[in-house]
């Protein structure tokens, strides 16, 4: 592997609901994927994250297990819930001092904690208010922010406002797949522009109480058109219009993309708040996506196609590195100097890994793969674009959302329920990667 350069942050990324479990636990208020995954049929194998990896006990065993790999940032997500359990006013101090604990442990340990404040775990009553549907819900994060950063601010490293709002608004609001479990398809347009709305309001907050950088983690794909046609061109744009720039032309200052959206929501002055400076992009990167002209009768304007050519992950997402620094330069070209420098937030992949007759776990996949994307990285810093930091989804095994326990992207085996944890032999790999990686390595 190529040297990276001095300062560059190796970090593991996680998310509060996906690890925490302690649901009903000091205080904690429910959320909408509380609600969802108790709806029959919503989760592959009918589970929750009630319990999930037991995170909220076991936080110093997964500290000392990032020690033990040598990363220099953690990122994590605050659950909203469990801080303001009704989502706005009652502050429930128990959740406060969880994230004092695990803050204070990650410094103690020399890991700097990256705070995600919405990985989409909404408290429940404001989704019964109308979720991000409704322009409040904008404030409300905003309040919240503050409360965060007012207790955590002058230990935090690196705030995320939002994670993945396109993931959030598409499948939360548009198809349905994920909580709150809504099928609005293109009229989920106000989520996009209250979760932005929220992420701006948001930056003032942080930046009044905390002097650390301010960043959003968006996702993103590569587009690749399936076809020469200019219908297979039309197409492909209009998919990287609604997918790569809904959310980054306006944080960075241009507006919405034309999409035919009805954007009555939009109102004078919010497209300043919106384009609030950013001191880190994040990424986060699963796989490029291919793209042809829709049916006739197709009341999408594209169909997605499956790309050939790739090894699969078990989630079946092909496992593409030259993606990610193609990527990488497509942002570098589309917003020039107005790009602020990227860490990769996520970045990672899901096998069948189970524990071998000797209890090892052996994932040579998954060390391909950070082998692949670490090299693609290293690339895109070649071809000039400033990436800064680059964290692996995830640390752990965990509640995989609709998939519930059926993937498992851990660096970190866990056993569920028993909540063991075994390292796989990517930890080792990883390690051993961060312990040589640059001029100047950390550690
Ligand atoms: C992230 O979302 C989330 O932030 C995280 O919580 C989650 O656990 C993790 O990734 C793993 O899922 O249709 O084959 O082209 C990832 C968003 C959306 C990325 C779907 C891959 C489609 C693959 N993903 N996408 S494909």
């Amino acid at each position: 592997m190529p040297e990276f350069p001095t300062g560059f942050r190796w970090g593991v990324s996680t998310s509060a609901y996906q690890i925490e479990g302690a649901a009903d636990t000091d205080g904690r208020g429910p959320s909408i994927w509380d609600t969802f995954a108790a709806t029959p049929g919503r989760i592959a194998d009918g589970s929750s994250g009630a319990v999930a990896c037991d995170h909220y006990h076991r936080y110093a065993e997964d500290t000392a297990l990032m020690a033990g790999l040598g990363v220099t940032a953690y990122r994590f997500s605050v659950s909203w819930p469990r801080v303001l359990p009704t989502g706005a006013g009652a502050v429930n101090a128990s959740g406060l001092d969880f994230y004092d604990r695990l803050v204070d442990g990650l410094l103690a340990n020399g890991i700097d904690p990256v705070a995600t404040l919405f990985h989409w775990d909404l408290p429940q009553p404001i989704e019964d208010a109308g979720g991000w549907l409704n322009r409040d819900t904008a404030y409300r994060f905003a309040e919240y922010a503050d409360l965060v950063a007012a207790h955590l601010g002058d230990r935090v490293k690196l705030w995320i406002t939002l994670n993945e709002p396109f993931i959030h608004m598409s499948l939360g609001y548009g198809t349905g797949e994920h909580a709150p479990g809504r099928t609005l398809l293109f009229d989920s347009f106000p989520v996009a522009h209250h979760q932005l709305l929220g992420h701006g309001l948001a930056v003032g907050a942080l930046r009044a109480r905390s002097g650390s950088p301010v960043a959003i983690a968006n996702n993103y794909s590569p587009v690749r058109p399936m076809g020469d046609s200019p219908a297979d061109h039309a197409a492909a744009a209009a998919y990287e219009a609604l997918h790569n720039r809904l959310f980054t032309d306006p944080l960075l200052g241009r507006g919405y993309p034309e999409l035919g959206f009805d954007q009555d929501v939009v109102r004078d002055g919010d497209l300043d708040v919106i384009a609030a400076p950013l001191d880190v992009l994040g990424v986060n990167y699963y796989n490029p996506t291919g793209v042809r002209a829709p049916e006739a009768d197709s009341p999408l304007p594209f169909a997605l196609v499956p790309l050939e050519g790739y090894p699969r992950t078990a989630f079946d997402w092909p496992v593409a590195p030259d993606g990610l620094r193609e990527l990488l330069g497509w942002l570098r070209d589309r917003y020039g100097p107005d790009l602020p420098p990227i860490q990769i937030t996520e970045s990672g992949c899901a096998y069948d890994d189970e524990p071998d007759a000797q209890g090892r776990v052996s994932d040579p996949d998954r060390i391909a793969y950070l082998d692949g994307h670490l090299r693609a990285v290293h690339a895109a810093i070649a071809d000039g674009v400033d990436v800064t930091g680059y964290f692996v989804w995830s640390l752990l095994d965990n509640w995989e959302w609709a998939e519930g326990f059926t993937k498992r992207f851990g660096l970190v085996h866990v056993d569920f329920p028993t909540g063991r944890r075994t390292p796989k032999s990517s930890y080792a790999w990883l390690r051993e990667m961060i312990a040589t990686a640059g001029p100047d390595p950390l550690r």
